[in-house]
């Protein structure tokens, strides 16, 4: 059985406890993202499969779901990198009507690890409201994440007003649909499509110094 299979096993029995037992044994200092992304990200493609298939149900997938999110919080929970806390700050959220927010989940995580300020909305976030927090915030980095490709006239207004707020912060686009089709025309100077953590966090190794010094 490969890793996330048995990861997947432990999920759809509800079993918090060894799931993450079964990280902690992941190496003597397991990575926060190489956990994300080597076992909870693709465990839960494997746990879609299996719903697409049928060979689970609905309840079953929302069962794995609560133990992936739990297990997440507590990954999140570990302790950080000794890095100094900057000032750099990340607001995320999903669009309206978008429930798939583990991965936004592990973006907020993949901030704090490098010592941002993180304000995570969550899903389903119809853009006024994302707007009024936006603006009272006035986060350096913008991050969206959107599952479905039936959302892509939303996602296209969305980053549509992000753009011309007057401090142009820069956008980050990721989640499903950036993996799945290619939203290279949505690229510019200002709003980077990122299809995983690699790339979120060879991104924030690379432009930190440049906001911290327009902060
Ligand atoms: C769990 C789940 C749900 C849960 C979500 C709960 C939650 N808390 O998130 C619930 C039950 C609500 C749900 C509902 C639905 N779902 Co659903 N769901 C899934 C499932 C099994 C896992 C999703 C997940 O958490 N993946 C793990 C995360 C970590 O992966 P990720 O989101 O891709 O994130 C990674 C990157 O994309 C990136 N990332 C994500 N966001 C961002 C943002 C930024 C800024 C950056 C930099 C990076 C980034 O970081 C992560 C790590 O690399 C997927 C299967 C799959 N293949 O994804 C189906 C899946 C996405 N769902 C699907 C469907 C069809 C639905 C429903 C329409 C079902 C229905 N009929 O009701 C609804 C739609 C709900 C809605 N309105 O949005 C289909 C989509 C198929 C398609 N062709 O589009 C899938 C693929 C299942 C399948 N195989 O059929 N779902």
């Amino acid at each position: 059985m490969d890793d996330f299979s048995k990861l997947a096993k432990l999920f759809l029995e509800g079993n918090e406890d060894d799931a993450i037992h079964y990280l902690s044994q992941m190496g003597p200092t397991p990575n926060r993202l190489h956990l994300y992304e080597q076992f909870l990200t693709p465990t839960m493609y494997h746990i879609g499969d299996l719903w697409e298939r049928n060979e689970i149900s609905v309840a079953d997938e929302h069962l794995a779901t609560a133990v992936c999110d739990f297990v997440l919080s507590q990954l999140d929970s570990m302790e950080k990198r000794k890095v100094e806390k900057g000032t750099s700050k990340a607001l995320l959220f999903g669009i309206e009507e978008e429930q798939h927010y583990l991965g936004l989940k592990m973006v907020a995580s993949t901030f704090r690890e490098y010592g941002w300020d993180v304000r995570y909305l969550g899903p389903n976030l119809p853009l006024d409201h994302a707007l009024t927090q936006v603006n009272r915030y006035k986060p350096d980095v913008i991050g969206v994440s959107a599952a479905l490709s039936y959302r892509l006239p939303v996602l296209k207004d969305v980053i549509e007003h992000l753009i011309h707020l007057d401090w142009s912060p820069t956008v980050l686009i990721g989640g499903r649909m950036a993996k799945e089709y290619d939203l290279s025309s949505f690229a510019s100077d200002q709003v980077v499509v990122m299809k995983d953590l690699h790339q979120l966090e060879a991104w924030i190794e690379g432009n930190e110094e440049d906001i911290n010094a327009t902060s």
